[in-house]
């Protein structure tokens, strides 16, 4: 078996060597959606008047209700919600240049292609007006300064459009590999589905409002030539995304000014975004040109702490590949570790800190500093995270003796209790959390 060792690493290697990884870059005026975006939106919450006996005594005052009295200083929170919709569903109403990067790893013999990073500007920059229909409805309610009566009932709130000012695409999760087709020569048809989360930020009379972030699975496909150090690649495809979501998420403070009979009011709204209804449809052109990235491989030798010894090794793990001294992520790489639990995945030269959570165990971070050699890590990772959340503590203790005794299937089962892979919850595992309990991963 020794001597078949050394053939074995040159096959793993030789695999592996075929894998050419590409920094692309998109071309904007080569590049963008032709569809149309809606966004739909309602936002429960109160308004009330910009008055503030210290700093602005001669504010708009508010207080609910249309009859009964108004003490010369009571300003009171109303209860309203705020509904409409940005945007519209016409097709072509959006139309928009796309920039940005990203890192795409193409193995042409095993014919497929992985996603590392990305990063799209749907903007390229630019802001974008788009029509918006917003209206509050209320109860009725009074103002001071000026004087006026809003009956119940709902009224449009006069903002003309929202200025989209950052629609972004950033990739989340590692990819599934991608197929690729062999053409002819270096050309070859791709495709590849990027999971990413769509980051909208609207400025709504004013004020900058981040809207909650979308997953979408975001595809590429088209034809791609790797021609050495420089690759070209192209992508075009229809997509439609139309999803519902309550994301409960507070909106900043938002100054509003009222329509009357004459001056209008000052408000201030409170409101949660409740309901998010986003539509998302069209087809999006990708131009984009590659430069090959010298990369080395990097091997890991994962010892699961406390794993028990008949367990199957636990996987696939996500090594996040970090700027060297910072937290910003620049890959995801998903390694289905072999037995023994070593894995290796390639990676553009240069400084990184590497880290890995998995499960129950704890994060361990490791620099490194990747040349032409490569580089070997050894990540020995501490196990008793019951909950995930890269301490081992009280709660964790808490979750897993409301478990103990438990196997797989039973109604008290929680999978992340079963330290050592055992398939129940039991003494073993209680002993591990206690030998770990107190310790905190790496950042
Ligand atoms: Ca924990
Ligand atoms: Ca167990």
């Amino acid at each position: 078996m020794r001597r078949l060792a050394p053939f074995a690493l040159l096959l793993l290697c030789a695999g592996l060597s075929s894998a050419q990884m590409y920094r692309f870059s998109v071309n904007p005026a080569e590049s963008g959606i032709d569809g149309a975006i809606e966004i739909a939106l309602n936002l429960p919450g109160t308004l009330i008047g910009n008055y503030d006996a210290a700093s602005n005594p001669t504010g708009t005052r508010t207080k609910p209700g249309i009859l009964g009295t108004f003490g010369s200083t009571e300003n009171v929170a109303v209860p309203v919600t705020v509904s409409g919709k940005v945007g519209g569903r016409t097709a072509g109403s959006l139309r928009t240049a796309t920039s940005g990067t990203f890192v795409l790893d193409f193995d042409p013999a095993g014919l497929k292609v992985h996603a590392l990073a990305l990063e799209l500007d749907l903007l390229n920059g630019q802001a974008l007006e788009i029509p918006a229909t917003l209206s509050l409805t209320e109860s009725g309610f009074r103002t001071r300064n000026p004087t006026f009566t809003y009956l119940a009932g709902t009224l449009p709130i006069p903002i003309g459009t929202v200025v989209l000012s950052a629609f972004t695409a950033r990739m989340g999760t590692p990819s599934q590999a991608g197929t690729m087709v062999h053409v002819s020569g270096n050309q070859y048809t791709y495709s590849i589905v990027v999971p990413v989360q769509i980051e909208a930020t609207a400025r709504i009379m004013g004020n900058e409002v981040q809207l909650p972030a979308q997953p979408f699975d975001m595809v590429l496909a088209g034809v791609v030539v790797l021609d050495g150090a420089n690759a070209s690649l192209s992508s075009q495809n229809t997509f439609t995304l139309e999803e519902t979501r309550h994301p409960n998420t507070p909106v900043p403070p938002m100054a509003v000014d009222l329509p009357t009979f004459g001056d209008p009011a000052h408000v201030v709204m409170s409101l949660t975004i409740e309901t998010q209804t986003t539509y998302f449809s069209g087809t999006a052109t990708v131009q984009a040109t590659g430069v090959r990235e010298t990369t080395a491989l990097v091997s890991a030798a994962v010892s699961f702490g406390d794993l028990g010894a008949g367990a199957s090794t636990p996987g696939p793990v996500v090594f996040e590949v970090r700027q060297a001294g910072s937290l910003t992520v620049l890959y995801r790489r998903s390694v289905q570790l072999g037995v023994g639990g070593t894995g290796a995945f390639s990676l553009p030269l240069g400084a990184y800190d590497i880290a890995l959570k998995h499960s129950h165990w704890l994060r361990r971070t490791l620099p490194i500093a990747l040349g032409a050699a490569g580089a070997n890590l050894a990540f020995p990772i501490v196990n008793g995270d019951v909950n995930g959340d890269n301490s081992v503590n009280i709660a964790d203790y808490l979750i897993l003796r409301a478990a103990f005794g438990s196997s797989s299937g039973a109604a008290n089962w929680v999978l992340d209790a079963d330290l050592d892979h055992s398939g129940s919850v039991g003494t073993n595992d209680f002993l591990i959390l206690r030998r770990n309990f107190g310790r905190s991963g790496d950042r």
